[in-house]
């Protein structure tokens, strides 16, 4: 009879950890702008998103728009805005650095004067 509840305790809080471990770990899908120029720049924004913890990344050219589906307990929305700045992109949460945005080609060196959508 001991030995059976204990059992059970044991069972229960392996599927408590269980779902516990899935509801922190499910992914979350997130948009957010990103200022760009040419098809060129589409392409290394999107590299530059793919980062450990983040399953998909998708920008859109018209709307300005970058979606990612990322897993929170791998990676923080900060540090993909943070990967995207570096990379010469200002985004609605990180400008990038002077530096980073000169060594883009001249192509891709986009009007920073355009601001996110309100
Ligand atoms: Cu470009």
């Amino acid at each position: 009879m001991k030995k059976s509840s204990f059992l059970w305790m044991v069972i229960t809080a392996a599927i408590l950890s269980m779902s516990f471990t899935i509801a922190t770990t499910k992914p979350v899908e997130t948009s957010f702008w990103v200022n760009r120029d040419c098809e060129m720049c589409k392409a290394k924004i999107e590299q530059a998103a793919d980062l450990k913890g983040v399953k998909s990344m998708a920008y859109d050219m018209d709307s300005y728009m970058l979606t990612v589906v990322y897993n929170p307990s791998k990676i923080s929305i900060e540090q993909i805005h943070q990967s995207v700045a570096d990379a010469g992109y200002d985004t609605s949460l990180i400008k990038a650095s002077e530096s980073a945005y000169n060594a883009l080609p001249g192509c891709c060196q986009y009007d920073r004067n355009i601001s996110p959508k309100k």
